[in-house]
This record gives structure tokens, C-alpha cells and sequence, in this order.
């Protein structure tokens, strides 16, 4: 299988004719070969989305709806194809991108498709002075969208569907290590009527692809969601230029459980939030603090849960745990789990590189737990992204909510208590951008989300995306006489 990149409403080989190796996780092959864009083929794309602006930013808002409307159901239509691909390409068990992840692009296209028909913006009238203020919303013009691999058509839609409903012209690059849904998305697009120029997507490495989209002075924002060193990087080109910059980045999520919680659910719940693609996801509760009183019990089942995953090929459908995304991502979470010993942990469970049968160059790591003794060691403070998450006991409330903070990261957090007050008291004091009460990863996609502290700048989601993906301009007309 050949990528190539899809500029002006064609797909097209990268102008240095240069070519990438994409590989499967599940059995470490190479498998398809991906442009490897630089600066001259993001030019050419700009250019072409500059062409088409004029045009998409001026059509009707029901004209645009219907059209986001006919992407989101022609994933649809492909969810088979796309699932498949999407599991083949990351390493994520099939049936997890069968309901989560191919659903929720469609969903993506869906809400923005309605979203926009709602959107709408302010005015202020002056009272006595005969003046009325009134601002206008309007499409920024070319914008970068840059996805990550973990959930790879899923936060690439969540990027490009409100670019495109708010009327911009889009230059999008998926992770270089995911590359395939996203194209296949490319070409549906197109057959679903948006017009050629309108989403442009550029293949290639971050430090030539999409360093080539961040510098482009043509492109006036970037959505960016991946790593907080690479965004930190980003920040440090984009800034200077003055492009408005909406960065998700990492996270070491606390997950807070109070003996007075819904044991089971919370357990149940819990072995999710650590593990769910393969602990690869910015909001898993990677750090998890119980209360004194229940640690013991809760270690003995969460250990036993724990070891009862089946970890293999992504494709059975008895797979709990799948294949880590590369080599060197699974030799950096390795390198992490290898520290414990240093770092004063003792691991309850898991932490092997595994050798599945038929698939001995895949890249697989037993889940793994470590009972840490302090919340400043590595395990702690760092952002591993993987299959491994920390315990450690807590005796207060106040005791739990400064280890929480006490991180670089704050992108979300759980809680679990069926005590109303201290759920309200710990909401209001966690540094993150979003909380979780007695549930995980429930998401309504109209409320705001990002993060505080190293989890970056900005809010996506709903309005907030929209506004984003829109400069505002006021107008202000006195009509005294
Ligand atoms: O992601 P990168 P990496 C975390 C996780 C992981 C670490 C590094 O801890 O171990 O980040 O992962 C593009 N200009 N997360 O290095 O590099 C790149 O091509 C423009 C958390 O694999 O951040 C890809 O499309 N673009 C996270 C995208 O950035 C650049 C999800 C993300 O890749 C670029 C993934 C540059 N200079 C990793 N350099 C989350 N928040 O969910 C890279 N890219």
C-alpha cells in the first residue's frame, strides 16, 4: 500500500519523491510505505487551500452541514474497513476501535455538522449613547491540524470537523506512525462533496512535515495534540509568529478512590481507566490513590483483574490488550518499568515484553501495577503512556488532593466517593481540566476540554472549538443622529 498526500482534490507522490515505512505493531512488518512530505509539498497545499477559501468560507451554513453530515455518514459506511485498518495500523484490540474509535469520528462530523447551525455570537448595546457593538465570528482562514497516533482518526476528525464547519481551509497531518485511516478519510471527504482544496493532507515526519506546517506563515493556527515536549517545540515556532495555538498535550492522571465509593463499579471502571488502549490515551488514570482503609483489599482484586487480561493479537476478539504503537515506544515504556527498583517501587504484576505465538516481532508488554512508596519518584511525575500504572495509600482527603497535584501535568482527573460535599470540595481544588466523579471518560462533546499546567493551552470541544477555529471582530456603529 502506497500513501500519498491528497493536495487540491488529488492524491499525489511527495515532490522529493521520498517514501516512509509504516509498520504493523501486531507483528512489527512493514506493511504500507507513507510520503515523506517536506516544506516544498506543504507550499503547494497551501496555495490550494488559500485558492479555496474564498469559496468554502462563503458557503451557507446548511450547505456545510449537509456536507460535514455526509462525511459522518460515510464513515459509516466504512466502519469495517476503517476498524480494521485503524487495528492493524496501531495495534489497538478490533473490537475497541470497532465501538469506540471508528464511531466517534462519525460522531465527530455529526456534532460539528449541528453545532455550527447553532453557533452564534454576541452583541452589546449602549444604553443612552446610541451605539451597539456586535461582533462577527469569522473563519480564520488556512489552519494546521496536527493528530497524534493513539487514537488516530478519532482526534484527527475532532480537529478537522470543526476547522472545516467553521469554514477554514484545512492543511491536516496525521502521526506519521498511524497514517491510514485518516487517508482513507481523505478520499471520503471528497466523495461526500467537499470541495477540492478544502482539507489537504500533507504525510510525513514531524520534524520536516510538520515542522513545515507550524513555520508556513500562510497557516494562522495550529491544533496540535500530542506530546508536551513537542508542543512545547511547536509553542516556540508558532508563538513568535503569532498564530493562535490550541495544544492538548500529556498527562499523569490521578485516579482518587475513597473507601465510601461504589466498590465494584469503581473497580470495574478502574481496570479501564489504566489500561484501555493499552494505557495509551492522554486521560488514563495512570496515578491511583486509595484510601488506607480499603488498599489492601483493593491491591489483592485489582492485581487479580489485572492478571486475568488477555493480551494478543488485536484482531481475536477475546483480546483485552493489544500491541504497543512501535519499538521505541515500547522500549521507552519499558525502560520505565525496568526503573522501579531505583525509583522504590515494588511491581505487583506484569511489566514483560511478551512474545505472542505468530506474532513474535510484536510489540507487547504484560499490563503491569507498581506499588510506589512516594509520589515524587519518576513513575509518578512522568508521563509513561502505556500499560502501567502506580499505587499508593492516602489517609486524607487533603493528603490525596496534594499528591494529585503535585505533578507537572493536569489534564483530568477521578474521583470516587458517595460523598457529595468532598466530590464538590475535590472538584474545585484539583489542577485539571476536567474531573471525573464516580465514572470515566463519559464524554459529552459539548463541554470544554484541555488541560492546565504541562497539559497544554486551550479548549476543544463544542463552542469552544468553534471559537477557536474563528477570529472575532467587533463592529461598532453609533447611530445617534
Ligand atoms: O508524539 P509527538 P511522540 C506523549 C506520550 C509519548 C510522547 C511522545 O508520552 O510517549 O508524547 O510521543 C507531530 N512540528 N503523547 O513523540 O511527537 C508528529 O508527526 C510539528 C501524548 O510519538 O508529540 C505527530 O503527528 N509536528 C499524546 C504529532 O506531532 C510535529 C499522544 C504527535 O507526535 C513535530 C501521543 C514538530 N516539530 C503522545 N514533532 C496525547 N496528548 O494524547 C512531531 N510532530
Amino acid at each position: 500500500m502506497r500513501i500519498q498526500n491528497l493536495i487540491n482534490g488529488h492524491l499525489v507522490d511527495p515532490i522529493a519523491g521520498q517514501w516512509l515505512d509504516v509498520r504493523a505493531p501486531a507483528n512489527g512488518q512493514v506493511y504500507a510505505s507513507l510520503a515523506n512530505s517536506d516544506k516544498s509539498d506543504v507550499v503547494r497545499a497551501v496555495s490550494a487551500a488559500e485558492n479555496a477559501f474564498p469559496q468554502w468560507s462563503n458557503t451557507t451554513i446548511t450547505e456545510r452541514s449537509a456536507i460535514l453530515m455526509k462525511i459522518a455518514e460515510a464513515i459509516e459506511e466504512k466502519q469495517d474497513t476503517l476498524a480494521t485498518a485503524e487495528s492493524t495500523d496501531n495495534g489497538k484490540p478490533l473490537t475497541l476501535a470497532k465501538k469506540v474509535d471508528i464511531p466517534r469520528a462519525a460522531e465527530n462530523f455529526r456534532f460539528f455538522a449541528h453545532a455550527i447551525t447553532q453557533f452564534s455570537s454576541e452583541s452589546h448595546e449602549s444604553i443612552g449613547l446610541h451605539t451597539i457593538n456586535y461582533t462577527l465570528r469569522q473563519p480564520i482562514g488556512v489552519v494546521g491540524c496536527i493528530s497524534p497516533w493513539n487514537l488516530p482518526l478519532y482526534l484527527f476528525t475532532w480537529k478537522i470537523a470543526p476547522a472545516l464547519a467553521a469554514g477554514n481551509c484545512v492543511i491536516a497531518k496525521p502521526s506519521e506512525i498511524t497514517p491510514v485511516t485518516a487517508n482513507i478519510l481523505g478520499e471520503l471527504c471528497l466523495k461526500a462533496g467537499l470541495p477540492k482544496g478544502v482539507l489537504n493532507i500533507i504525510n510525513g515526519r514531524g520534524d520536516s512535515a510538520g515542522q513545515a506546517i507550524i513555520s508556513h506563515p500562510k497557516i494562522k493556527a495550529i491544533s496540535f495534540t500530542g506530546g508536551s515536549k513537542t508542543g512545547a517545540q511547536i509553542a516556540t515556532t508558532a508563538a513568535p509568529m503569532f498564530k493562535k495555538l490550541s495544544l492538548e498535550l500529556g498527562g499523569k492522571n490521578p485516579n482518587i478512590i475513597f473507601a465510601d465509593c461504589d466498590y465494584s463499579t469503581m473497580l470495574k471502571t478502574t481496570l479501564r481507566s489504566s489500561f484501555s488502549n493499552q494505557g495509551q490515551i492522554c486521560l488514563c488514570g495512570s496515578r491511583i490513590f486509595v484510601e488506607r482503609t480499603i488498599y489492601d483489599q483493593f491491591k489483592k482484586d485489582f492485581v487479580k483483574a489485572v492478571t486475568s487480561l488477555k493480551v494478543g493479537n488485536p484482531a481475536d476478539s477475546e483480546t483485552d490488550i493489544g500491541a504497543l504503537v512501535s519499538l521505541s515506544h515500547l522500549n521507552k515504556v519499558k525502560s520505565y518499568i525496568d526503573t522501579t527498583p531505583q525509583e522504590g517501587g515494588t511491581i505487583l504484576c506484569g511489566g514483560d515484553v511478551l512474545k505472542i505465538p505468530h506474532l513474535e516481532s510484536g510489540y507487547y508488554i504484560s499490563p503491569c501495577v507498581i506499588e510506589v512508596t512516594s509520589n515524587t519518584c519518576r513513575l509518578n511525575q512522568e508521563e509513561i503512556f502505556g500499560p502501567v500504572v502506580t499505587l499508593m495509600p492516602f489517609d486524607t482527603e487533603a493528603e490525596a488532593l496534594a499528591m494529585a497535584n503535585d505533578v507537572p501535568y493536569g489534564l483530568s482527573a477521578t474521583v470516587w466517593t458517595n460523598d457529595l460535599k468532598r466530590s464538590m470540595r475535590m472538584s474545585e481544588k484539583l489542577e485539571s481540566g476536567i474531573v471525573w466523579v464516580n465514572t470515566w471518560m463519559q464524554r459529552d462533546l459539548r463541554t470544554p476540554f484541555g488541560g492546565v499546567k504541562d497539559s497544554g493551552v486551550g479548549r476543544e470541544g463544542g463552542t469552544e472549538a468553534l471559537r477557536f477555529f474563528t477570529e472575532a471582530k467587533n463592529v461598532c456603529i453609533n447611530y445617534s443622529e
